[in-house]
């Protein structure tokens, strides 16, 4: 029996998530159209990028790409999830404690590792787990927890095709079909909410997140984000098509050399939602969904990650965001400011060891004694040229910005830091892998080809 590549099962799964949020989240399907129109704007406008862009591979995946989010609430839903994404090769990239940003879960990302799969499809699933733990009233995380305990996220369907591959190694066109929409029933929304309209309130007291998870019958996809080549032209023209974005846009300020990631976002909606407690039905609301946009650039290396790090936290000393937008100018002003400390050109990212970089031959004859050189001196010689290598991860400040926009301003609350990873990975059942060692094989295995590639043309 042949088995469908998972990366096509991925592509299945990604295209059909999409379709599915389109139709609930009409505003989402504006969005695309919105992120689409500025990327062919750009991609007009500057050859030389749209050029660059399709030496990477990067050029087809850009209108196929997105992430989305889901919250968990048991070690048990995280561990089948782990199994569920594995089927079409999305395995959990990094730990992210969310908990000093006052939100009560700590995450990981799903996605795909190699530069292949990338290229074939990114979609990537960041995933938070609750933790109750972190919740004062002991009355109140037993009833949260018996209610998850008693909640199937997964159909019956599905977890016999999660066995199925596992067993056999992967699945055909047809149960690769089946797997699909199996799946996409655990991410699906349910405007009847799984508690009563009392404890509903009791939740979304303790934490709105918390309401968010336990209240409902599945971790229903919270967003959808495509990736825009211009995050500050989207921001700008969201307005213009009826869309009102959170004030100021995540991640690094704009930048000659995009760094890492930046984000913005729309608010979630007020959806209408039953609640029944099995005797009383009563007609309420809950926000929770919402859309988002992304910019990727350079992946930083932990020199270039604590860099980041270190200018963000002044900026933050200096001016947090409000959510009103108040201090929106004036965050970004900061912003560009403190970030001026931090190298805005290719050679000075890669010679300072601040960013990974990809290297292949230039064409250009190397001479004997060229192979035994570093590659800076191949670069600086013309042997070898180097372009950034994409983050593919998410940032743990941003995502807290993201969630926080969403959950409104009351919610900001604090929580001490407190990771937990060990934890994490014993409730999911396998390490996270560790996201710049990822990086670093990748850099490391174009440089060995690269340098192959130009003994072989010696010889
Ligand atoms: C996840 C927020 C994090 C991102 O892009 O950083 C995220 C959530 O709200 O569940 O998606
Ligand atoms: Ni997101």
């Amino acid at each position: 029996m042949s088995h469908l590549d998972p990366n096509a099962i991925r592509t299945l799964f990604s295209r059909a998530m999409s379709a599915m949020y389109r139709d609930e989240v009409p505003a989402y399907g504006t969005l695309l159209e919105l992120v689409q129109a500025v990327n062919d704007v750009m991609l007009a406008a500057d050859p030389a990028a749209t050029a660059r862009l399709r030496d990477l591979g990067e050029l087809e995946r850009i209108s196929e790409e997105r992430h989305g989010a889901i919250r968990l609430g048991t070690a048990q839903e995280l561990a089948t999830m782990r199994r569920l994404f594995a089927v079409m090769g999305m395995h959990p990239v990094g730990y992210y404690d969310l908990s000093v940003a006052g939100v009560p879960v700590h995450s990981t990302a799903f996605r795909p590792l190699d530069d292949a799969a990338l290229r074939a499809n990114p979609f990537r699933v960041f995933t938070s787990l609750l933790r109750l733990d972190l919740i004062e009233d002991a009355q109140l995380r037993a009833e949260a927890a018996e209610v998850l305990q008693a909640r199937r996220i997964f159909t019956d369907d599905c977890l016999a095709l999660i066995a199925r591959a596992e067993a056999q190694g992967g699945l055909d066109a047809a149960g690769a079909e089946a797997f699909v929409a199996a799946a996409l029933e655990t991410f699906r929304w349910h405007p009847q909410a799984n508690v009563g309209h009392a404890l509903y309130q009791r939740l979304h007291a303790a934490h709105r997140l918390v309401a968010d998870v336990v209240a409902f019958k599945g971790p229903h996809i919270n967003h959808l984000t495509p990736r825009t080549l211009d995050i500050d032209e989207v921001q700008r023209l969201m307005p213009d098509w009826g869309i009102a974005p959170k004030a100021v846009i995540e991640g690094p300020p704009a930048r000659r050399v995009p760094i890492l990631l930046r984000q913005t976002s729309f608010k979630a909606l007020e959806e209408p939602v039953s609640y029944t407690d099995g005797v009383t039905t009563v007609a309420g609301h809950h926000t929770a969904r919402f859309g988002e946009i992304e910019q990727r650039g350079l992946a930083l290396t932990p020199k270039g990650q604590a860099l980041y790090d270190r200018l963000l936290a002044r900026t933050r000393e200096i001016v947090r965001p409000a959510a009103d937008g108040s201090n929106a100018a004036a965050y970004r002003e900061t912003l560009s400011a403190i970030f001026a400390d931090f190298p805005d050109d290719p050679d000075t990212l890669r010679t300072e060891g601040l960013g990974y970089f990809r290297y292949s031959p230039t064409g250009k004859a190397a001479s004997a004694s060229d192979l035994s050189r570093d590659a800076a001196a191949l670069v600086a010689a013309g042997v070898l040229r180097a372009d950034p290598i994409t983050y593919e991860d998410f940032l743990p400040v941003s995502a807290a910005g993201i969630f926080q926009s969403n959950l409104g301003d009351e919610a900001t609350q604090a929580f001490a830091a407190n990771p937990n990873r060990a934890r994490f990975e014993a409730d999911l059942g396998a390490p996270v892998i560790d996201l710049h060692q990822r990086y670093a094989e990748a850099e490391a295995a174009s440089l060995a080809r690269a340098r192959a590639a130009l003994g072989h043309a010696h010889a």
